[in-house]
């Protein structure tokens, strides 16, 4: 299993039986309920089928908001559950290698990270799950960068804090939300806890917009959360929380003081891996002006090093992006900046599949990006010795405030900027992808997303009733007093 660190050809081995394997994912509901009809699902590796899907009809989505119940479950007994599925998620690596590669385009190294992250939510979420109350039925609405994470994410930690779950997986990759929830039920999450309902924003806006709904967490655009927050109000109660996790316009500032090795490879990991689709990927480098010279040319040559390719292939670094339209879009936003003579470089990658070639593009600075592009594509500036504090200003004028970098040797440096910068992760000296839970927990700050951080102490209170940790704790303590003032 993971825990012991299958080397490479292991991990080839296990996910070869699935190479060819067509899956089926249908709603998966406490009572049975038709399924609507059925759509292929395609890789965007290659555009071969990789199964098909049947959403969740108008009658499914009633009969699950009906049929939803809490888990009636100790906490002990429920963290109990998710850890045994986090080691059925262990046990079934294979099939989940396979799946994120052809599915989701995950290349090896992507799909580590992201097997790893989810069996740590299991695990973390289920070794905290609270005494107290969740607040009934937690729609959650993941999305397709991190199918198998952020969905595992999401419901475990609604599950582990009591709730009962309504999961509307992203309509790219419903295939690994259906194989997370026959684990998850396998493991022993009552089918009335735990029902997943595949489909379109028209599912999703059912499910958030239904008053037995109680909550909802969201993870995807700025827009849609808006969008999620306006149902909200017009439907459920006013309390009822949003979890929200939305985009970034993310920075990493480079000084003359940096090591370039290191911030050359920091710059391409945050840029590049997962192929630029992650929230917290590098969206804007700024340069010293004196080292700019030097760090370009060697992030041109890091870049030349990269192999797009096959995610399938053990020797891929770089995969697809996730469709035909997300490649039109990013690739639509290069052809402007190469025409505009700003493309200052991008690398060669397959015809075949929608891959988008990845790209650095000049900029004045941050203010110019009017959105995020989602996709390998890195915007670089430079600036002035005297210009780092407007530098931070400009960051934190986008209003988005997720992940930020710092390359610096000037230790005084560290906690300037840090104090300035509006952002909920801040990485030093090393990359600013790869939140670690229970250690490094994630989450933005403005536009970027409503916090608590996923994998952080505080992330299970809000799926709870607001009154119940500290009731608990008054009921039981001796009275207590207020601290002694410093
Ligand atoms: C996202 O891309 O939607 O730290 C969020 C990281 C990941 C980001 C996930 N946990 O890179």
């Amino acid at each position: 299993d993971l825990t012991h660190a299958p080397t490479l050809a292991a991990i080839d081995a296990a996910r070869a039986p699935f190479r060819e394997t067509r899956w089926r994912a249908v709603p998966r509901l406490a009572d049975d309920a038709a399924p609507g009809p059925e759509r292929p699902v395609t890789s965007p590796a290659d555009g071969s089928a990789t199964g098909s899907v049947a959403w969740a009809t108008p009658g499914a989505v009633e009969a699950a908001l009906n049929a939803a119940r809490p888990w009636d479950a100790t906490p002990a007994e429920r963290g109990a559950v998710l850890s045994r599925a986090a080691d059925l998620y262990e046990e079934h690596y294979g099939e989940i290698f396979a799946l994120l590669a052809r599915e989701a385009g995950k290349t090896l190294p992507d799909a580590v990270a992201e097997i790893r992250e989810a069996v740590d939510f299991l695990r973390y979420y289920g070794a905290n799950a609270p005494e107290g109350e969740g607040v009934g039925t937690f729609t959650c609405i993941s999305p397709w960068n991190f199918p198998l994470a952020i969905f595992t994410g999401q419901v475990s930690a609604a599950l582990a804090a009591g709730n009962a779950v309504l999961a509307k997986p992203a309509e790219q990759t419903p295939l690994i939300a259906d194989l997370a929830v026959a684990l998850l039920h396998e493991a022993g999450v009552p089918r009335s806890a735990l029902q997943s309902l595949p489909g379109d924003g028209k599912t999703g806006a059912a499910l958030t917009s239904d008053p037995r709904v109680g909550g909802v967490a969201f993870t995807g655009s700025t827009d849609t959360a808006r969008a999620i927050r306006r149902a909200m109000a017009g439907s459920l109660a006013p309390g009822a929380p949003l979890i929200a996790e939305t985009g970034g316009l993310n920075a990493m500032i480079v000084d003359s003081t940096a090591l370039p090795e290191q911030a050359v490879q920091a710059v391409v990991e945050s840029a590049f891996q997962s192929a630029g689709q992650r929230c917290s990927a590098l969206r804007c480098l700024y340069v010293q002006e004196e080292v700019s010279d030097t760090i370009l040319t060697m992030l041109k040559g890091a870049m030349d090093a990269l192999t797009p390719g096959d995610p399938w292939q053990l020797s891929s670094d770089l995969g697809p992006v996730i469709d035909a339209e997300a490649q039109a879009d990013i690739d639509a936003h290069v052809a402007k900046a190469e025409a505009e003579g700003r493309l200052l470089h991008r690398i060669a990658v397959p015809g075949a599949g929608s891959f988008s070639a990845p790209a650095l593009i000049r900029v004045p600075g941050i203010a110019d990006l009017d959105r995020e592009v989602f996709g390998p594509v890195l915007h670089v500036a430079t600036f002035r010795a005297n210009e780092l504090d407007a530098v931070v200003e400009a960051v934190n004028a986008t209003g988005y405030g997720l992940t930020f970098g710092l390359q610096t040797r000037i230790d005084d440096r560290v906690q300037h900027v840090a104090e300035r910068i509006r952002t909920g992760n801040i990485y030093v000296n090393r990359n600013q992808i790869g939140a670690i839970v229970g250690s490094q927990p994630f989450g933005g700050e403005g536009l970027s997303g409503t916090g608590p951080k996923a994998g952080g102490p505080h992330y299970l209170t809000r799926f709870q009733r607001h009154s119940a940790p500290a009731a608990t704790g008054w009921e039981t303590d001796a009275p207590r007093r207020l601290p002694a003032p410093p």
